[in-house]
């Protein structure tokens, strides 16, 4: 790992001395103000974290250190996580190191499968993942060095070692899963050969002839690396990271978050609604038929899923990736048929109830519909796929809070009664 830790070296010492000058020169410079609003509203809007990996602007979308998502979707995974870690993209021998790196530690210890398999059959995948990523916390590099009383300025080396193992041997670990819970057969041992992405296909054991299952897995796995660092599991990880727990710990809790339908697990609930509409509607249903059944849905007070974002205000640029795949290779299929349906009819709808501050399709959407499209019909597996992919961005993010010495996360709660007075309210 020589390259690559000569590239964080040079970042962490510049990152930390920048906090120590903007927190000594601006401590008290006022960036804004809190509302009762966003006190009751989750914390909407409120710039309280800082995140260099990528930005989610309302009106654009994801940027990976300031690359629009669009620009970055036919490139390697591994390049996006030294673009996520670093801010530029590898070098040649730079490459072949993380190559080599996330190739190293794939084999999974027996351990690992023991405790998989000792989990009750209906385990949800999620669970499975994030058990499995909790039990290796044993190996820890970074507890290691901190028991050892490595000095606070290197904490992050640790951090980059329990990461770089973490990224290897989680694509393994994920499509043991989908094998283990879906009776598909014995595991498929890693091969050294393969890039990340490529490897993570040929393990899940999809039959693949024309290549464009792996081109989609290698895509699916940009796409999902990071939004930023405010959304339930990226803010959960850092929080649990904050008080130097490591990143299996921190990692096992954010991927919890992700597993909420509001969350990761809406793009299982996507698929979920497009497969009963189909059932239903024995296809595709016409306008008409899905305009009312959309409103049947939301008069009975759920949500559509895969439409609406906390933050963006258009089309979500990741579901335009997909969307674009499926219509270059998926048309005909009806289920892709449906999705690219509820695309023309569900924002019409949404904006004649009026309630969704957004009322376009994000990541969720589509992305489903390309994995059923290539025979991966189990739709409960689907956040595990999007789990993998954060692993790249949730893993920088905490690399670079260790690396800029990010203190313990505290904020302040206040009781209801509190806020009441604060606002006037007797
Ligand atoms: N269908 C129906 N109603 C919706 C809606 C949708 N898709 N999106 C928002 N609304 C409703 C909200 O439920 C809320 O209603 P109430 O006032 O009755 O509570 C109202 O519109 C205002 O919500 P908002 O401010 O626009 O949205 P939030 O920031 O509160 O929530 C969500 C954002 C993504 C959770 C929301 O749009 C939603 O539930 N979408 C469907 C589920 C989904 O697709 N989740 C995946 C999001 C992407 C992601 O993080 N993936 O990991």
């Amino acid at each position: 790992m020589k390259l690559f830790l000569a590239k964080m070296e040079e970042i962490a010492d510049s990152l930390r001395a920048e906090r120590k000058i903007i927190a000594k020169q601006h401590e008290e410079t006022k960036i804004g103000e809190i509302t009762a609003g966003q006190v009751l509203g989750g914390m909407r809007g409120m710039p309280a974290l800082i995140c260099d990996t990528s930005t989610v602007n309302p009106d654009e979308g994801l940027r990976i250190r300031g690359i629009p998502i669009l620009d970055l979707t036919t490139m390697q995974p591994e390049d996006i996580f030294f673009l996520l870690c670093t801010g530029s993209f590898p070098s040649a021998p730079e490459r072949q190191e993380l190559h080599e790196l996330f190739n190293s530690y794939s084999s999974v210890p027996y351990y690992v499968w023991k405790v998989l398999e000792a989990m009750p059959q209906d385990s949800h995948p999620m669970v499975m993942l994030s058990t499995a990523i909790l039990v290796m916390e044993r190996e820890s590099a970074f507890r290691k060095s901190y028991d050892a009383g490595v000095s606070k300025d290197k904490h992050w080396v640790g951090m980059l070692e329990d990461a770089i193992l973490l990224i290897s041997r989680v694509t393994t670990i994920a499509a043991a899963i989908y094998r283990m819970k879906f009776n598909k057969g014995e595991r498929i041992a890693p091969r050294k050969d393969l890039d990340w992405g490529s490897n993570f296909a040929y393990m899940l054991g999809v039959a693949d002839p024309t290549g464009k299952f792996s081109e989609l897995i290698r895509m699916y796995l940009v796409l999902h690396s990071d939004h930023e660092g405010g959304n339930v599991s990226a803010m959960t990880a850092n929080t649990v990271a904050s008080a130097l727990s490591d990143v299996f710990y921190s990692m096992s809790a954010g991927l919890n978050g992700l597993a909420g339908p509001l969350h990761g697990l809406a793009n299982q609930e996507c698929l979920g609604y497009v497969l009963e509409l189909h059932d239903k509607f024995k296809g595709v249903p016409t306008d008409e038929q899905l305009e009312e059944e959309l409103w049947v849905m939301l008069n009975s007070g759920q949500v559509i899923p895969g439409y609406g974002h906390a933050v963006l205000r258009v089309t979500d640029p990741r579901f335009t990736a997909f969307y674009n795949f499926g219509k270059q290779n998926c048309t005909g299929d009806p289920i892709f048929e449906i999705v690219d349906k509820l695309f023309q009819i569900a924002p019409q709808v949404l904006t004649k109830q009026g309630k969704a501050k957004n009322v376009w399709p994000n990541v969720d959407a589509a992305s489903g519909s390309l994995l059923f499209h290539y025979g991966m019909k189990e739709f409960e597996f689907y956040t595990v796929m999007f789990g993998v992919s954060r692993t790249m961005g949730i893993s920088a993010q905490l690399l670079m809070a260790r690396a800029s010495g990010s203190p313990l996360v505290r904020p302040k709660s206040i009781p209801t009664a509190t806020l009441k007075k604060m606002v006037g309210i007797e």
